[in-house]
């Protein structure tokens, strides 16, 4: 008994950022991305019957000893709740569309990636008994917390939350209530620094647990949603620029106030925060910034700023980019199964 399955999952930019977990896995406060379209991760999972599990990742076809232990990671908690997934021997063969150093975060697009592919296979056996896509985006969240928003396309909620009626902490959701203007949203990824980041998310999360700061920030965070949920719906891009903007500032502000405490931040990523702003001020458009757990720069523009956005960058960020690399991207419609 064999057999493979393959999907290609995107990565996603939250708008208000989880940072913070309580318990396994269960996000502290509810949390909003964009799922991105160009940045993606393909995954093919092979399966044979075995007498316990064994797990081998290729990257780009080459065997990589560097992720098996978060991928093993990730069965042995799937196993718990999929008994079943005890008896196979898993071959994994993934790639990114995004250079593997660039510094973006592969997990959400890797570990959705990787979840879909072992939804695939339970439904193949006749294992799975809960909505296919809900139950990808909770075995995402088991391998990583920002991977869950990933198996949906556009906007996607992650977390209870009092305004988002089908919320949940388990699973993501898709938030379709969004004005159009958010259709077809872009995000240039103003690669400041390519190479692995100081400190992992996993490390940041836990910094929260004795935060001088958490329980208001946990609150803050919750009232953003709040005024996002409305700021989507009426389209209002002005209101949109000044709450993205805070929460990324306040993500790196968490991270300069943990104990101990760690910048990610790097100085041409303060650069370019300010030469958006001055831009944005001078030429009547809505070109904003947000920030992963690193220091590229994320610049979000509607379809209309395109032009202005373009320039901004050849005459003022280019500049400031690592080898002066970037990479556009804009709002996706989610995962896709591929032929093996
Ligand atoms: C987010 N980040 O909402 C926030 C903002 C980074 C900055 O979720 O420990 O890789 O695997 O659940 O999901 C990155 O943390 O952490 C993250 P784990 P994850 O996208």
């Amino acid at each position: 008994m064999k057999g493979s399955v393959k999907w290609q999952s995107p990565s996603n930019i939250a708008l208000v950022k989880y940072w913070g977990k309580k318990g396994f896995q269960i996000p502290s406060n509810a949390s909003l991305s964009f799922t991105l379209s160009n940045c993606h991760t393909t995954t093919e999972l092979r399966w044979s019957k075995n007498e316990n599990t064994d797990v081998s990742v290729y990257l780009d076809n080459v065997l990589n000893e560097g992720f098996k232990p978060k991928v093993t990671k990730f069965f042995d908690h799937v196993s718990e709740l999929y008994p079943v997934l005890k008896t196979f021997k898993f071959d994994i063969y993934t790639s990114n569309t995004f250079p593997h150093s660039s510094g973006i975060a592969s997990s959400a697009s890797g570990m959705s990636a990787l979840a879909l592919c072992t939804c695939s296979l339970l439904e193949s056996i006749g294992k799975l008994d809960k909505p296919f896509f809900e139950e990808a985006s909770n075995l995402a969240r088991i391998g990583s917390g920002s991977a869950s928003r990933s198996v949906f396309g556009g906007l996607v909620e992650w977390g209870e939350h009092p305004k988002f009626d089908s919320s949940s902490d388990k699973h993501a959701s898709p938030f379709t209530e969004a004005h159009p203007v958010f259709h077809n949203y872009q995000d240039t990824i103003l690669l400041v620094h390519e190479g692995q980041k100081s400190v992992s998310s996993t490390v940041g999360h836990g910094l929260l647990d004795s935060h001088p700061f958490s329980e208001q920030r946990f609150k803050v965070a919750q009232e953003n949603m709040a005024k996002l949920k409305d700021i989507l719906i009426q389209g209002d891009l002005a209101s949109f620029t000044e709450l993205i903007e805070s929460e990324a500032l306040m993500l790196h502000g968490l991270m300069m106030t943990s104990n101990p405490s760690f910048i990610l931040m790097l100085p041409n990523t303060l650069a370019i925060i300010q030469k958006i702003q001055t831009f944005r001020k001078q030429n009547d458009c809505h070109i904003a910034f947000t920030l992963d757990a690193g220091a590229n720069v994320h610049m979000l523009y509607p379809e209309k700023d395109i032009d202005k956005a373009q320039k901004l960058i050849d005459t003022e960020l280019a500049a400031l980019c690592a080898n002066g690399k970037y990479i556009c991207d804009n709002v996706g419609k989610g995962p896709e199964q591929l032929e093996c």
